[in-house]
């Protein structure tokens, strides 16, 4: 795929989570520099961060996706011919997706000793990383059901109903308005993030604010699976995160819209849950309580305050 149609899939959420996000873009980086013509060193590194802005800009919330396009741009921090500088490029982009992948399998063995037998949770929107965690208890032998919601407007809980209903999950799908009217029935919920900010608030898909409040009230715990590279070193200086505010029409069909002069529609794709309500983030590096987010950013990131300003 050329870089441009891998940036507008992941911008039309052909490819979405931030997970996958991250590796799509980091695959387009790499073959990118592959395919890259050019032998002076210096033009080939400003081609690759035009590159890199263009993926970037595609989605805002996704942390992973800056932190996966840095951390293979990294490679032409210093280097001498255009060969090396495209060698470096192609062997960390190569090493982001083995350490994505493999950051998925921990988090599942790790997320799953959390859920016990006879659980009943409950997911928001489709996360690979929560997923695991779910399906991994479930290949266990835990005998566990699944309360998913819909995720208005785009749907993604019949992505998530689908992979449970393949594993042989028992699965409840519900509108998202449903989420306080079952939440007494939960035992745990169990959700992604597209972001972590250094005080342990979660970005994830508008709604989970709300299911994590219920959740609160209802004394329900609130597990995150989340891969290191979501954390947002940015945060460390008190930079908020972006949410992305999508097409209304996702909403309300414009030919509807246009007939109500008055009415403005919001799309929020995305939410922040304060870390007061979420219990645990698991990560492949092991599971925390939010409040240690920070230490996450300093030991696993590898970003320094300085390099930030
Ligand atoms: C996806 C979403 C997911 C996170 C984590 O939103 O909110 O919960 O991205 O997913 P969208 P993963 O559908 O708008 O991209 O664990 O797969 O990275």
């Amino acid at each position: 795929m050329l870089l441009s149609e891998t940036a507008a899939s992941i911008k039309n959420m052909e490819i979405r989570g931030a997970g996958r996000i991250a590796r799509a873009a980091v695959e387009a980086l790499a073959d990118y520099a592959k395919n890259l013509n050019i032998s002076d060193p210096e033009t080939f590194k400003s081609e690759m961060q035009k590159a890199a802005g263009i993926l970037i800009a595609t989605r805002p919330t996704a942390v992973s996706l800056p932190n996966a396009v840095k951390s293979v741009m990294r490679a032409l921090d210093s280097f001498g011919s255009v060969e090396e500088g495209r060698a470096a490029v192609l062997a960390r982009a190569a090493e982001f997706i083995e350490h994505s992948e493999h950051a998925i399998e921990r988090i599942a063995e790790i997320g799953a000793r959390h859920i016990s037998d006879g659980d009943v949770l409950m997911t928001h929107c489709n996360s690979e990383a929560a997923l695991g965690c779910i399906l991994e208890a479930h290949r266990q032998g835990k005998d566990i059901e699944v309360y998913a919601t819909e995720v208005r407007p785009r749907g993604q809980g019949l992505l998530t109903i689908k992979t449970l209903n393949d594993a042989g999950i028992r699965t409840n799908y519900i509108v998202d308005s449903a989420v306080r009217y079952f939440i007494n029935d939960v035992d745990l919920v169990f959700v992604g993030a597209d972001a972590i900010a250094a005080n342990g608030a979660v970005v994830n898909k508008i709604g989970t604010a709300q299911i994590a409040l219920a959740a609160h009230e209802a004394r329900t715990n609130v597990i995150v699976a989340a891969e290191t590279y979501k954390f947002a070193p940015r945060t460390i200086l008190g930079e908020l995160i972006e949410i992305e505010e999508r097409d209304p029409a996702e909403v309300l069909p414009r030919e509807v819209a246009e007939k109500l002069p008055f009415v403005r529609v919001r799309n929020p794709a995305f939410d922040v849950t304060p870390a007061d309500y979420i219990d645990l983030i698991v990560t492949e590096q092991g599971a925390i309580p939010p409040e240690l987010a920070f230490t996450v950013i300093r030991d696993y990131l590898g970003w320094k305050v300085e390099e930030l300003r």
